[in-house]
Parts: structure tokens; C-alpha cells; sequence
């Protein structure tokens, strides 16, 4: 049985560092409830986050420059799985997981939900890859997928995209994600409108064959792999795209995929009042990348998303129901320290846009009192939720300390020596 860091592992870690929790916990609650909230009810909250860990983020990713391996990397799906089932076990809130195909292609779909529920998991949602040729395919990707000029080119991008939805419905994943690398590196390369109705035709027959209960997410991207120009750059043409599709295709919004100073919380609401806003690829950015942890960066930035997100929820908007991934890639660190941290920075941004206090900045914004108005984000944003957080993962049987529990457990190691080997079979490249 391969090795997964145990709950009495868990438990044990926790012992010390209960009582101070519970004083911290305890002093919270006394300020919080000055402001008249309840600590109790933001544990809940908290307790019932949920955010999907990419199954390619497991293993270490690298630059255009260099890859750098990590022992024990996970070589295959079942060992990816055996890592998110550790995440889970430090955090709770991590039970679904994205598989990308072929990466992910399991030997059978029925055999991929067994494993994953043995492990506590469940597959959440597929992701197809047009953006790379693979051994034995016919047609290359070089030059574009959904949108190539080709019409088998694109044939072929469609059946991959079919594929994946089949693997998706007999394993119960909930979306499809597609984001593409089509573009142009030159002016005039990529001739912009008829590139544009290519993919929507391409689409519409991806989109015919949804399965029951699936929807479709299509991810923007404003550069990478074209660097001049990319079909679907932005999120006016991924709305407009998906509004052409019809209910169940919707927008997704990867955080890393905009020019480094846009203003994304305000794409996020446009995209909830206009009823397309599907999912998220949660990470960091600083200038062009895409990839870095979530909150390491921007974490106001995280925080104003997560305030628009709870605002929809709380007044009801209709429709409203976003789903939450990870989309990252760690060069430097370990990518289940990586993942197990961002998604703790993500039910901190969303307990912190809890706490804002949103008559107050109803009635500020109507008064046109912006330092207030900013004041009362500030004062949520500012406020340490980490002990709500804690409390949450202990309830929950989680950890205290995820990070500290995992160097403790020597997890690392263990998969060192179960995985020996160098990483060269392992199809997810840089990612
Ligand atoms: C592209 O940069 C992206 O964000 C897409 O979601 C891909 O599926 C993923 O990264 C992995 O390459
Ligand atoms: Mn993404």
C-alpha cells in the first residue's frame, strides 16, 4: 500500500498546538463579535469551502529554460491521486481533482472513480490538450487546434475534445474545460474573424455532445503560446463565445491569463451579471507568468475577487454558482506544500469577503464616501482569519499546521524511495 500521511499522524502533530488554537480562537471571537459576527458561523463557512486540485500541478513543472526534478514526483494518475489524497488529509477542503487528457488518460474510467474514491476523492473535471502534439497523432497542433485552417486538423482537436467528455461522464465530472494555444506570432499570420468563427464551429460540436449535468468552460488567455495575438484573448470574446454556445457553455477565469495590472475583480462581476461566469483557475501572477501560488503575490487582489464573489452569493444572483480550481505550476517548491497552502489562502480570501461588512458599504457607496467605502474592505481584508481557518481543518480532521505535519510526516521521502527514477516518462512537461 503506498505510503499517504494518516490521520493519527495528523492527530498526533495537532496535540501541542491545541491550546494555544483554541486561545487564539477564543480572542477572535470576543473582537468579532464587537462587530457583531459570528465566529461559530464563519467556521462553518470555512468548514465548507471547496476548491479542485490540478492533477498536472503535482509534479514539478519548470520554465521554457529548465526543469528541475523532485524526488518522488508522481508518475502516473494513480500516484497523482495518492498525492491530492494527501493535500486533502492536511486541509479538507481539496477532495475534487481536474485531470488533464491525455496526461490523465486513465486505463479505464471506471477504474480512475474507484481509485479516487478509495483515496477520498472524487474527478471533478476534465481538461483537453490541443496545445501539444502527441506520439502516433496524425495531424500536428503547430499550427493551431480548434481553429487551424485545416478542416481534419480540427477534426482531429474535435474527437479529442469527445473523448474527453466520454471519460468525463462515466467518471461524474461536473465540467469540461477548454483553453487552446491557437495564435499567431506574426501580424497577418492569423487572420482574425475567420480564426474566430473556426473555433465557434469547432465548439458547437463539443458543446452538442455535453453530457448530462456537464458544463462547458472555455479559458481565455491574452498571450502564450502565440505571442502576438491568441484566439480566445480575452474574456469579452470568451463571454460572446459562450453566450453564442447556449446555457451550459459558460467563461472560465484562470487569474494568470490577463495583462499583469487589469483589474480582474471587475471582469469577475461582469461576468456574474451577465450570468457567464463558469469557474476559475485560481494562481499568481506578477508579470507574464501564470503559474505562481495563489495569494503569494496580489493578495488584495485575491481578497477584491473573493468580495465580489460572496457579495453574488449573499444577495442571491441568480445562477450564480462558480466552479473552484487551481491551476498552478511549481519550479522551486514542493508542489504538495504549494497546493496545500493556496488552497488555504483561498478560504482566507473568502472568510475575509465575509467579513465585510456590506450595509455599511452599500451606504458609503451611495454617499460616494470612497475612503470609507475602502476603509470597510480594509477592515476584512486586514483582519487575521487564521484562526478561523485552523479551527475549520482541526474540526474538520485536518491539520493545524498542514505545512509543519507534512515535513513532519516525511512524506517526501517515502515517495523518493517508492518512486525511484528520473521523471523523463512523465508526459506533462512544462505546464
Ligand atoms: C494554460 O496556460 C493553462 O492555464 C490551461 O488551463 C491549461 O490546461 C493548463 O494551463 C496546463 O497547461
Ligand atoms: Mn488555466
Amino acid at each position: 500500500m503506498a505510503y499517504r500521511v494518516r490521520d493519527e499522524h495528523i492527530e498526533e502533530h495537532n496535540r501541542p498546538l491545541i491550546s494555544a488554537l483554541d486561545e487564539d480562537f477564543d480572542h477572535l471571537g470576543v473582537q468579532l463579535a464587537r462587530r457583531h459576527v459570528d465566529i461559530e458561523a464563519l467556521t462553518s463557512t470555512a468548514m465548507g469551502f471547496r476548491v479542485s486540485v490540478p492533477s498536472w500541478a503535482l509534479a514539478t513543472g519548470g520554465t521554457r529554460f529548465a526543469r528541475f526534478d523532485l524526488p518522488g514526483e508522481p508518475r502516473t494518475i494513480d500516484e497523482k491521486l495518492e498525492d491530492c489524497a494527501t493535500i486533502q488529509a492536511l486541509v479538507r477542503v481539496t477532495p475534487g481533482v481536474s485531470v488533464h487528457i491525455p496526461w490523465d488518460r486513465p486505463e479505464s474510467a471506471s477504474k480512475l472513480t474507484a481509485r479516487a474514491r478509495e483515496a477520498g476523492l472524487y474527478i471533478d473535471s476534465t481538461n483537453s490538450n490541443t496545445f501539444q502534439d502527441q506520439p502516433g497523432q496524425t495531424h500536428s497542433y503547430k499550427f493551431g487546434s480548434l481553429t487551424h485552417t485545416d478542416k481534419s486538423v480540427r477534426r482531429q482537436a474535435v474527437e479529442h475534445n469527445l473523448e474527453c467528455l466520454a471519460i468525463g461522464a462515466e467518471v461524474g465530472a461536473r465540467s469540461h474545460t477548454v483553453w487552446i494555444g491557437d495564435g499567431g506570432n506574426f501580424p497577418g499570420q492569423v487572420h482574425s474573424r475567420r480564426a474566430l468563427e473556426r473555433y465557434l464551429e469547432s465548439l458547437r460540436e463539443i458543446y452538442a455532445a455535453l453530457p448530462e449535468g456537464c458544463r462547458l468552460l472555455i479559458e481565455h488567455k491574452l498571450y502564450e503560446p502565440a505571442f502576438y495575438s491568441t484566439v480566445l484573448s480575452d474574456w469579452g470574446t470568451s463571454y460572446v463565445c459562450a453566450q453564442a454556445l447556449g446555457d451550459r457553455a459558460f467563461s472560465l477565469v484562470d487569474l494568470g491569463h490577463h495583462g499583469p495590472s487589469t483589474n480582474i475583480e471587475q471582469i469577475v462581476a461582469r461576468l456574474i451579471q451577465l450570468g457567464k461566469l463558469g469557474g476559475f483557475h485560481f494562481n499568481d501572477s506578477k508579470y507574464g507568468d501564470d503559474d505562481l501560488d495563489a495569494g503569494s503575490i496580489k493578495p488584495f487582489q485575491l481578497f477584491l475577487i473573493f468580495n465580489e464573489l460572496v457579495d453574488a452569493e449573499r444577495e442571491g444572483v441568480r445562477g450564480f454558482d462558480p466552479y473552484y480550481m487551481l491551476d498552478q505550476s511549481h519550479a522551486v517548491t514542493d508542489p504538495i506544500e504549494s497546493l496545500t497552502t493556496s488552497a488555504i489562502e483561498l478560504v482566507r480570501g473568502h472568510i475575509q469577503a465575509h467579513l465585510v461588512d456590506r450595509n455599511a458599504l452599500a451606504c458609503y457607496q451611495e454617499r460616494n464616501d470612497a475612503l470609507m467605502a475602502l476603509q470597510t474592505l480594509k477592515q476584512a481584508f486586514t483582519c487575521d482569519v487564521s484562526p478561523i481557518l485552523a479551527m475549520a481543518r482541526l474540526r474538520a480532521g485536518g491539520a493545524i499546521d498542514p505545512v509543519g505535519a507534512y515535513r513532519a510526516s516525511g512524506h517526501r521521502q517515502r515517495k523518493a524511495d517508492e518512486r525511484p527514477g528520473r521523471r523523463d516518462d512523465v508526459q506533462a512537461g512544462i505546464v
